[in-house]
């Protein structure tokens, strides 16, 4: 029998890169999508054919325990978060619900569908938890670059709220038995990222300078460095993380480090354009906290899962330029495929 797996986030970038990969290895492929009218739920059944759709929200643990008796999944990966780090100022306690509490209520669904309690823990074929953590939790960094052992020091709502869910998922793995794991994963992009973030709004930006639809960018703080990668390299790593005998977490990322100012001058000199000509820096978007640095030690994930990414940096960005500047070129509205090819 196939093995079944039901992912939370369907309708973001990690997730349609999750379901194509867990398709390709022969699962049975659950979303779980939220909204009586949600527009990507469209998108994910005409660009998903094979992913099923369940009903649910991180908001409604009711939801999350019929989802999890309606699929009856051998793997679970939450994905689901509100993802947007300034949103997270704008709507901070939205934010603890879904990305930190929204983790409990994946756990404990988990936990009363398995009928595990503090006397009677996990068994052997029980459910597998995948939580989507990432390096934000890193923050103000302690040390560079990053491990598994490096101490957290979230800068934003947003990364507190991760912070929480990182911790529970641990907390429920030593107090039940529960096969639960975090992916810490750093940046992850590609053509299907959402508008709003740095990599996608320069390389739309890119486009619409290179077909005269715009003639500036505006940007924030282009001296912070994050350690970028492909999003279709690190959901590989997730998969690879519930595959294992035993349940650890994981630091997913290049090792490699670049400014948002390496970024512009990469997705400028990608469609042949001089950046300076164009780039306005915007003190309004500049963040109330910012993390100065990340760059991930994947030495963990390379030597017990065999992870290694494929793209490249320059690649990336490349990749996605070329791809902002087709979809313009044919009239598409990027919106509605910010996070679609
Ligand atoms: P996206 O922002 O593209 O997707 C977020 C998903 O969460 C959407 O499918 C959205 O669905 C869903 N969602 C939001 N609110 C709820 C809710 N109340 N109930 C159920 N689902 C909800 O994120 P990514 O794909 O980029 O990231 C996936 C996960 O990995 C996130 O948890 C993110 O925080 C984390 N992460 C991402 C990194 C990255 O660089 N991409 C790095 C480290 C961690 P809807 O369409 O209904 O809004
Ligand atoms: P991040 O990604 O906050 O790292 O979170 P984002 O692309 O939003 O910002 C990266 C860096 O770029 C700087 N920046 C700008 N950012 C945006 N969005 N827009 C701008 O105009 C701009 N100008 C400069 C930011 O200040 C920041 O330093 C992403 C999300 O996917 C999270 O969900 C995930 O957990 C982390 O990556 C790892």
């Amino acid at each position: 029998m196939a093995r079944r797996a039901l992912i939370t986030g369907i309708t973001g970038q990690d997730g349609s890169y999750l379901a194509e990969h867990l398709l390709a290895e022969g699962y049975e492929v659950w979303g779980l999508v939220r909204g009586q009218s949600n527009p990507r739920v469209s998108r994910v059944r005409t660009l998903l054919r094979d992913v099923r759709l369940v009903r649910g929200d991180l908001l409604d643990q009711g939801s999350l325990i019929s989802a999890m008796e309606k699929v009856q999944p051998d793997e679970v990966y939450n994905l689901g978060a509100i993802s947007f780090v300034p949103m997270s100022w704008e709507q901070a306690e939205l934010t603890a619900e879904v990305t930190g509490m929204g983790v409990l209520r994946m756990l404990e669904a988990i936990r009363v569908c398995s009928g595990v309690t503090a006397s009677r823990g996990a068994s052997a074929g029980q459910i597998r938890f995948y939580q989507a953590s990432s390096s934000e939790m890193f923050g103000q960094v302690r040390e560079t670059p990053q491990t598994e052992r490096t101490p957290f020091h979230p800068r934003s709502p947003y990364g507190v709220a991760k912070a929480y869910g990182h911790f529970l998922t641990q907390n429920y793995r030593e107090s039940y038995g529960m096969f639960a794991v975090s992916g810490i994963l750093f940046n992850h992009e590609s053509p299907r990222r959402g508008a709003e973030f740095v990599t996608r709004k320069v390389s739309l930006g890119v486009a619409r300078i290179k077909l005269g639809l715009a003639d500036e960018l505006r940007l924030g703080n282009l001296e912070a460095r994050r350690d970028w990668g492909f999003a279709g390299d690190y959901v590989r790593a997730m998969h690879m993380m519930l595959r294992r005998d035993s349940p650890e977490d994981y630091v997913i990322g290049t090792g490699r480090t670049h400014s948002v100012r390496e970024l512009v001058v990469a997705a400028f000199e990608a469609a042949g354009l001089p950046w300076e000509r164009y780039v306005v820096c915007d003190e309004s978007l500049h963040r109330p906290a910012e993390v100065d640095l990340l760059c991930a030690d994947p030495k963990k994930a390379r030597t017990q899962l065999g992870w290694e990414p494929e793209v490249t940096f320059e690649q990336l960005i490349a990749m996605m330029v070329e791809s902002d500047i087709r979809l313009l070129s044919a009239g598409e509205d990027p919106h509605q495929h910010s996070s679609w090819p």
